[in-house]
């Protein structure tokens, strides 16, 4: 059975409106699962342990004596990773250790000594980067278990040089998914429980007699945990709410058909909701691409989920030339973008909005799921427009540092006190005015 996937044109009238209507996609942000993770988290607070407890035995079926019987110990992590296949172990490694060096270059570039200097006067003004205290990694259970995002979360925390990095993952009737521990071990987690769902959330966000509390949660998770996640902000500090992965691929036809259908599965395998789109100038190479489409769906395990989203929300999308194409790309502020074509870079440099740009037909967007070295935790929904993949920079923070001099407070003194008394705050004025010298 052939694929109905979607063809636009951008010479088309109404290519916009189209195009728009693709692209489209509400979070759905159900009240009833609003009011339960509300519900859950008041337990939480209230009640710690106990209400943890609770939860995990209602929803995971998985029962414990205590929340401490929860908590895998540092030697079951080891003993997963040594029972890995020796394969398998080794590219989580490599995967790891690419990871860490790419984010380990991230934070060297990125200034993470903060800065300090010196005025004239001898006042000094900088800013200090310090990483958080103690961070909670959110790891989904059942299909959406990625030990690949277990090393995406934690390294980069480890790297910032948090401290403790406690991990939760939801362990339904106790099975537990030893590639996940495995990557807990290899990424450097200190403490992993098995519990999830808001209730995880709210131990985290408020701590409780045995799980302390975190200064910062990342890291996908269900509705329950999006609406839990949204609610503890404030108390605690959250990532961004991920939405249904994206891939937009930009080919100039000069790559392989069969490698671009492949791409475009890859994203959209992960959900139904999933969003892989192509943009092209040649439409003899997108009718070979929707061949091959249609050639290699069938052997795919996942073709279901695949072939539901590519007709969903999926698109090829003839373009009058690789100019307008950056130029819809730059639109979508996709999560990832490839640019398959000869001279990838002329292109790349057209654009300003996309979560990790994929450059020359080698690149191909899972290699950065797993093992390239940036992160995976990207921007998508088109927050690429406005936001960041997930770094180290999301593990620290900044203060400032002000260390005036005498002479300094003699003119800052005056700014100060002049602006105090224009909005009316007289303690503010006298405070500066009280280190000024006298005339004489
Ligand atoms: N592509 C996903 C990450 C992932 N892929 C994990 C495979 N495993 C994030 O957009
Ligand atoms: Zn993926």
């Amino acid at each position: 059975m052939s694929i109905a996937i979607r063809k636009l044109d951008s010479a088309d009238a109404g290519f916009k409106q189209n195009l728009s209507a693709v692209l489209a996609f509400e979070a759905s942000e159900d009240e009833a699962i609003d009011r339960a993770a509300a519900s859950i988290l008041a337990e939480v607070k209230a009640r710690g342990d106990a209400a943890v407890l609770e939860y995990t035995q209602r929803f995971d079926r998985l029962q414990a004596a205590s929340v401490a019987a929860l908590e895998i110990p540092q030697a079951e992590l080891q003993a997963a990773l040594t029972a890995l296949p020796q394969a398998r172990r080794a590219a989580l490694q490599t995967a790891a250790d690419r990871v860490r060096a790419y984010h380990e270059r991230q934070k060297k570039e990125c200034g993470s000594d903060g800065f300090l200097y010196r005025e004239a006067d001898g006042t000094e003004l900088g800013q200090k980067v310090t990483p958080l205290d103690r961070v909670g990694i959110y790891v989904p259970g059942g299909k959406a278990a990625y030990p690949s995002s277990v090393l995406m979360n934690a390294i980069p925390a480890k790297v910032a040089g948090v401290q403790e990095v406690i991990m939760v993952v939801p362990t339904p009737d106790g099975v537990k998914n030893e590639l996940v521990l495995a990557a807990a071990a290899i990424a450097g987690v200190d403490r992993v429980f098995t519990i999830g769902g808001a209730q995880a959330v709210g131990a985290l966000a408020y701590g409780t007699d045995t799980i302390p509390q975190v200064d910062k949660i990342v890291g996908p998770g269900n509705a329950y945990v999006a609406a839990a996640k949204r609610r503890v902000f404030g108390t605690v500090g959250i990532d961004m709410i991920a939405g249904p992965s994206e891939i937009l691929v930009i080919c100039d036809g000069s790559t392989d058909p069969d490698w671009i259908a492949m791409d475009l599965f890859s994203q959209a395998e992960h959900d139904e909701l999933a969003q892989s789109i192509l943009l092209c100038p040649d439409d003899a190479y997108i009718a070979r691409v929707e061949a091959s489409i249609n050639k290699l769906l069938d052997d795919m395990p996942r073709k279901d989920v695949i072939r539901t989203s590519l007709t969903d929300r999926g698109a090829l999308v003839k373009v009058r030339d690789m100019i307008e194409a950056c130029e819809i790309a730059n639109m979508i502020a996709a999560e990832h973008l490839e640019i398959s074509a000869e001279e990838p870079q002329q292109w790349a440099d057209r654009i300003r909005h996309a979560g990790a740009m994929f450059l020359g037909r080698y690149s191909s967007e899972s290699l950065g799921d797993y093992c390239a070295g940036p992160n995976h935790v990207l921007p998508t929904s088109r927050t690429a427009r406005f936001s960041s993949p997930l770094g180290v920079y999301d593990f620290q923070k900044r203060s400032s540092i002000i260390r005036v001099s005498e002479a300094g407070a003699q003119t800052l003194g005056k700014v100060a006190a002049e602006l105090a008394y224009g909005e009316g705050l007289q303690a503010h004025a006298r405070s500066a005015e009280l280190r000024l010298k006298p005339t004489s």
